[in-house]
């Protein structure tokens, strides 16, 4: 007998108050916005997944790719383990990967994901594959972390897991912010395992963004599609177009979603009535792209030293210790 839900359960209450509030502050904000971290309810979360598997968005395959040469080389330079904090697991699959070469008891996993969609499907697949506790966190990652830094003490080291350049979702203030979090919550001799996708030429890190099947287009206009239905808005998802750039200044690619024309949108439960100018643009995420040089003086920064990197075609994985 499955375990799984054949119904999925809508948002919670709490859930739909919070995404109302950032709706209605961050679509009013110039430029308007909506936060990343919406894209991921259970259609976004399997468009992800379909992006990983296009031929023009490598980072998950190549990552993929590095976790299972080296994961061995990776467990090699850490102490007895006691915790693994994941952050942002997505399918599961990343861990599931790293931890074939770890160890089989005595370690308790921790997955921290706002997504209740994502958080189900790796507890599904992690607790399948592996004879290891699995504790899931509905939570930002900083309050996941802080949950996590409280309840952890006995012996044996920490390890946070933050994989598939999920980190690109941060600006440098918050990322410098999150790594400190992220620091303090593994605690003295914790360490870090972490992905990132390396600044590449412009027309790759389009493609990756604007793939030619329309897939990423779908992912981001989903966003629309989620506002309408959680919020009773109506949006007139046709009349957007989805747009990848890359700004080198920032060393980012960002996605908007851009009115086709002048049009005007409700979303009720935000208490929004906004016109949008034709060419008018929602920014919905920002993916900074990283140089391998950057890598040790940001973790340095936030109290870890870097123990061990791993390169492959344009991504890095780098193993730190804190000091
Ligand atoms: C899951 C945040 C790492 O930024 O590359 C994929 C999400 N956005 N295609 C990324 C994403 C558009 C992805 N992360």
């Amino acid at each position: 007998m499955s375990m799984r839900r054949s119904v999925a359960p809508g948002p919670s209450e709490t859930d739909r108050t919070v995404f109302a509030a950032d709706v209605a502050y961050f679509l009013t904000q110039t430029p308007r916005q909506l936060p990343s971290r919406y894209l991921y309810d259970e259609l976004g979360s399997s468009l992800f997944e379909a992006i990983c598997r296009l031929p023009w968005y490598r980072v998950a395959r190549i990552e993929q790719d590095l976790l299972q040469s080296h994961a061995g080389a990776i467990f090699s330079r850490l102490h007895p383990l006691a915790t693994v904090v994941e952050l942002g697991p997505g399918s599961g699959e990343k861990l599931i990967t790293l931890m074939a070469a770890g160890p089989r008891r005595d370690v308790t996993i921790h997955l921290v994901d706002v997504s209740r969609a994502a958080l189900d499907t790796a507890s599904t697949a992690l607790a399948a594959s592996s004879p290891l506790t699995v504790v899931a966190h509905q939570a930002t990652y900083e309050d996941g972390l802080a949950a996590i830094g409280l309840s952890h003490g006995g012996a044996g080291q920490t390890l946070a897991v933050f994989l598939g350049s999920n980190i690109g979702n941060f600006d440098p203030p918050a990322t410098d912010q999150l790594l400190r979090s992220i620091r303090a919550a593994v605690g003295h001799g914790g360490a870090l395992l972490l992905g990132t996708d390396l600044v590449k030429p412009e027309p790759e890190l389009l493609l990756a963004y604007d793939d030619p099947l329309g897939v990423t287009a779908a992912f981001n206009l989903n966003l629309l599609v989620r506002v309408n239905r959680e919020l009773d808005g109506d949006f007139d998802v046709k009349q957007f177009s989805h747009r990848a750039v890359w700004n080198a200044q920032e060393s980012r690619v960002e996605m908007h979603l851009v009115s086709r024309l002048r049009q005007r949108v409700l979303v009720r439960a935000a208490r929004l009535d906004i016109t949008f100018e034709a060419g008018e643009s929602i920014w919905t995420e920002s993916s900074y792209k990283y140089r391998i040089d950057d890598l040790a003086p940001l973790l340095d920064r936030a109290g870890f030293r870097v123990t061990g990197q791993w390169q492959e075609d344009g991504f890095a994985l780098t193993l730190a210790e804190a000091r």
